[in-house]
């Protein structure tokens, strides 16, 4: 099993349920690991994704090695067939076969290039380690999709909900930034809220539309304001244009995340999966508020990271 995609999600209430009680006693299964080891590999900076990865291990017995392969390893070929004689040294056919060797599991995060739209949409780097490898590979967030923030945040959302409403209003709501960043994120989040029993409503800028392939028949709302009126739950995030694709077409800063937008909203709950950009994209006194789920968001990394791997190790003592 690998976990690429939310799609690799089989069952989203039940990974829920099961990662909320991990969180409740978090070594229970740190027998199931033992011996095993995850090679972690960053193409990109990380915090929250890489120390909570490897929390999540350690909770499962298993040893973990990170590498930082954009700065540490040797800059890899994934063309087929090339005449090797320029820059990169090493093939993705060896280099993941390699590191199956060591490796029970490869987790990989590798952004979009924002640069090359056909080349990030194949999933090159991730999928060519999925196609070499002979290990599972894990997405720790890769050109098209981050699923282990849309599983934690799927986590917190599950936490923070009110049970007495039918149906919480999610809102995912665009903010301004100075560079162009991947839709990687905002991609998984549609992917998962798809998942959900909710009133889901996406608002950004005309002109970044994220892929309507992921989007589908989720609603869009040009207007911020009406789309923040009783919202339950607030996800920001910036992304770039998908269609001008990776251009910074806006940074209106009338869409950052302030307190007078928040009064539009069921008192709504805030959530981003970090690092953010104070005061750019949310101001100061919503990220500091007591209605801000940023911190717990980042801590059910961890459990979102563990119930994936306990997924994987299960399969394989099956396979076994
Ligand atoms: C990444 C992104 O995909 O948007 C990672 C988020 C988990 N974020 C950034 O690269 C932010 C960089 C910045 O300069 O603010």
């Amino acid at each position: 099993m690998n976990y690429l995609t939310v799609n690799d999600i089989d069952n989203l209430p039940e990974w829920v349920e099961e990662a909320r009680s991990i969180k409740q006693d978090p070594l229970k299964f740190k027998e199931l690991g033992k011996y095993k080891t995850i090679g972690l590999l960053f193409f990109n900076p990380s915090l929250r994704t890489r120390l909570s990865t490897q929390k999540a291990a350690q909770n499962l017995g298993m040893n973990s090695m990170v590498m930082n392969f954009d700065k540490e390893g040797w800059a890899l070929e994934f063309e087929d067939g090339t005449i090797m004689n320029q820059g990169k040294p090493e093939h993705i056919k060896e280099a993941a076969q390699v590191i199956s060797q060591f490796c029970d599991i490869i987790a990989i995060r590798a952004f979009a290039s924002l640069e090359d739209k056909s080349k990030d949409q194949d999933e090159m780097v991730l999928n060519g380690f999925a196609k070499y490898a002979t290990v599972p590979i894990v997405n720790m967030e890769s050109s098209v999709g981050h699923p282990l923030q849309a599983m934690a945040d799927a986590i917190t959302l599950a936490e923070h909900v009110n049970k007495k409403k039918a149906k919480p209003k999610v809102v995912l709501s665009w903010a301004p930034h100075p560079k162009a960043l991947p839709h990687a994120v905002a991609n998984s989040f549609v992917q998962m809220m798809q998942k959900q029993d909710a009133e889901f409503v996406i608002t950004h800028p005309e002109g970044y539309e994220l892929d309507k392939k992921i989007t589908g028949d989720s609603m869009i709302e040009y207007d911020q304001k009406k789309a923040f009126k009783n919202a339950d739950f607030i996800y920001t995030k910036n992304w770039s244009a998908f269609k001008d694709y990776g251009k910074v077409i806006n940074k209106d800063p009338l869409w950052m995340i302030d307190t007078e937008k928040m009064a539009l909203t069921n008192n709504a709950k805030f959530m981003h999966c970090l690092p953010v950009r104070r005061n750019v994209v949310v101001g100061d006194a919503v990220l500091d508020s007591s209605n801000s789920l940023v911190i717990e968001q980042a801590n059910n990394r961890t459990f979102s990271a563990q119930i994936v791997l306990k997924k994987i190790l299960e399969e394989m003592d099956l396979i076994k």
